[in-house]
């Protein structure tokens, strides 16, 4: 079964992206959520995160073994992992229309955060 790991759900929202998504079109999961003590090099969430995600940072995605991590690289993921969900159009013109729209929620979203955008 694909392992989610995530942080606070009332914090990390980045982490709720995919959780949102994988409950929204019913991929089951387990769901590990790990406490934020602080995310100093030290810390304890650091040292757990680190051990599945080499970026060291939630939410990060585990297919057996092999791990995901980035929201949007993780909905990609799963977009062609589970093409029956159709979480992406598979048609050329509708894929080219979903892209801008995929693009300005992010800059919208990282602009909510406070963060610079990176696209
Ligand atoms: N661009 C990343 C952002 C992930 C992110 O910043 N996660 C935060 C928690 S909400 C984190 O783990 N931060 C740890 C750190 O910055 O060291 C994504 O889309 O997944």
């Amino acid at each position: 079964m694909l392992k989610l790991y995530i942080g606070n759900k009332n914090y990390s929202s980045w982490s709720m992206r995919p959780w949102v998504l994988l409950k929204q079109v019913g991929i089951p999961f387990e769901e590990i959520e790990l406490r934020f003590d602080s995310f100093d090099a030290n810390s304890v969430f650091k040292e757990k995160i680190s051990g599945v995600n080499p970026v060291g940072k939630v939410p990060a995605l585990d297919d057996g073994g092999f791990v995901v991590w980035d929201t949007l690289a993780i909905a990609e993921y799963l977009a062609e992992r589970f093409p029956e969900k159709n979480l992406w159009p598979q048609e050329v013109k509708a894929r080219a229309r979903a892209q801008p729209v995929r693009r300005d929620a992010q800059r919208l979203w990282r602009a909510a955060l406070g963060l610079p955008d990176e696209y």
